[in-house]
């Protein structure tokens, strides 16, 4: 089973569908390596129980690789790249954010029930963080 782009937002971040195979006992979506995943998925983290009004992100990074997938509940995620910034709402578990190297992404307005899955084409990794607007904005102006 194939993941389908399904826009052509950005290079930097756009989103991309899950097969299901849905029956009467339910609905069941498969991620598997080699069936249109953008990279080799490294690292596998979540979130969940995240307040209301709290933001998370508010960084870029140098090369690692993501997706992000709402498995339960909804949440806001502003993407910034060289080519566009756009807001997705996440609140469909068939669907997954790609996020790639030099994307500034922030994610907000999780519901409570929200849990936000993440699958990672490296290692958790401090020196590959960009922490400060600047640096990013100086880091963009550099590859345009
Ligand atoms: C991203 C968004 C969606 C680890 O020890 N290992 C890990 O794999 C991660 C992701 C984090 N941590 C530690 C580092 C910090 O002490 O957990 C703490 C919280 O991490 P952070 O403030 O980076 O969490 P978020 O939610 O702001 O960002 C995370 C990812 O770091 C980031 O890459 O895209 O989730």
């Amino acid at each position: 089973m194939t993941l389908v782009p399904v826009d052509k937002t950005s290079m930097g971040h756009h989103l991309l569908s899950f097969p299901v195979v849905s029956d009467i006992r339910g609905k069941l979506s498969v991620i598997e390596d080699g069936t249109g995943l953008p990279f080799h998925v490294q690292r596998v983290y979540y979130l969940y129980d995240v307040p209301e009004n709290s933001r998370r992100g508010g960084h870029a990074h140098l090369q690692l690789q993501q997706l992000l997938i709402a498995i339960s509940g909804a949440f806001s995620v502003e993407a910034t790249s060289t080519d566009s910034s756009y807001c997705y709402r996440l609140a469909d578990p068939t669907q997954a954010l790609y996020i790639g190297p030099g994307t500034w992404r922030e994610l907000h307005s999780f519901t409570a029930n929200a849990v936000c899955l993440v699958l990672a084409s490296r290692q958790y990794e401090e020196s590959d963080y960009i922490r400060s607007w600047d640096e990013f904005k100086n880091l963009l102006a550099g590859h345009k």
